[in-house]
């Protein structure tokens, strides 16, 4: 019911906008008709301006709310920094000093790991399988549950697809290989990587090129060849590995101090959803079409691509599904979404190896 209950709501946002289109209309012939607030919230993101793809995102939604209300409901975005650091959003938010911030959850998972799933989990769904859970998986209302208990509403605000694995200085061929290396690498696939013997730490995405050119890092992912390449940090590391398994498809949420949004009107609210639906939309599709090209720059420009080897991979999943299994037993609400997101997964990809993935065996057989 519930789920029904949130694609209603997506359904009807574009009446709702008519309905605000409407009124603001009746308020240019000088009768102010609406009856809605003016409301004034700021955006904290873990992000630098200079990625138009993943800071695009937050500005997505703060400008079509902007629209959609006619400039009754305005959301700055701001910068990582500007307000809070960059991997502190969810703080802000949960505490009240920001209405909403543009973030990734599996920064969080510190506080409780079933934030992960919001994001992405290491061998789990593609982008096109992430969006699918969430909006009519269950996954969302799941999610939303989880950041309840942190006095945060979240929504699902753009997808960088399946991600890179990462710069590496040195080749890496065997899980030896990454044993004492130190890397930059978020979520559950940095605990995959401690477990392999690196040192792993979280740095924020406009910290990432000095510490791997400076060599205070040996290894570091960010997101993909568009973004990778604004960072330059082709410049700090030449072996570009894939794919990145621990990020096959990572959603970047806004999240929203939940007394914030319950004072919001019912309207915008609806606006508010549509905007980041929007946005989800347009940032995966933006990544889509830029990483390629920005792909052939890179290896014209001498990064060797290298893929991991099946032992990594193998070993990799391994942990995870470790990992998964003894987080399920102590954690009562990560058991809960890992029964529902594994018994998705499944249904999913027999759905997609049957037909997504045959198609795609086939289209790269023929180019090659
Ligand atoms: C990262 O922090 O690595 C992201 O993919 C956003």
């Amino acid at each position: 019911m519930k789920r029904r209950a949130f694609v209603t709501r997506s359904a009807v946002s574009a009446a709702t906008v008519s309905a605000l289109a409407a009124c603001a209309e009746t308020a240019g012939t000088g009768t102010d008709a609406s009856s809605l607030p003016r409301v004034n919230w700021r955006m904290a993101t873990s992000w630098p301006p200079s990625l138009d793809t993943i800071y695009g995102g937050a500005q997505t939604v703060c400008r079509r709310v902007n629209e959609m209300t006619n400039g009754r409901f305005t959301i700055t975005p701001y910068a990582a920094s500007e307000l809070v650091p960059a991997l502190q959003v969810m703080d802000a938010v949960e505490g009240g000093t920001v209405e909403c911030g543009h973030t990734a959850s599996y920064y969080y998972i510190g506080k409780n790991p079933t934030l992960g799933f919001a994001t992405t989990m290491p061998f789990g769904l593609t982008a096109q399988q992430q969006n699918s859970w969430l909006y009519h998986g269950g996954g969302l209302e799941a999610m939303q549950k989880v950041y309840s208990d942190f006095n945060i509403i979240n929504f699902p605000a753009g997808n960088t697809g399946t991600q890179m694995g990462g710069w590496f200085k040195r080749q890496v061929n065997s899980v030896a290989d990454l044993n004492g290396m130190q890397l930059r690498v978020p979520g559950l696939g940095g605990t995959i990587m401690a477990e392999m013997g690196a040192n792993v730490q979280v740095l924020p995405g406009s910290e990432v090129y000095l510490a791997l050119e400076r060599g205070a890092i040996d290894a570091a992912e960010w997101v993909g060849p568009y973004d990778d390449l604004k960072l330059g940090l082709h410049r700090a590391a030449q072996y570009y590995y894939y794919p990145g398994w621990w990020e096959p498809g990572a959603t970047l949420d806004v999240l929203v101090n939940r007394r914030m949004w319950e004072r919001l009107p019912e309207e915008y609210q609806q606006v508010f959803v549509a905007a980041t639906v929007e946005a989800n939309m347009t940032m995966l599709a933006q990544y889509d079409a830029l990483n390629g090209e920005a792909l052939q720059e890179l290896i014209e420009g001498g990064t060797i691509l290298s893929s991991f080897s099946e032992e990594i991979m193998r070993r990799g999943e391994e942990i995870a599904l470790e990992i998964y299994e003894q987080t399920s037993q102590r954690n009562a609400s990560f058991n809960e979404v890992y029964e529902n997101w594994r018994a998705f997964r499944e249904v999913v990809q027999g759905w997609h190896h049957l037909n997504k993935f045959s198609f795609a065996q086939y289209s790269r057989n023929q180019s090659s």
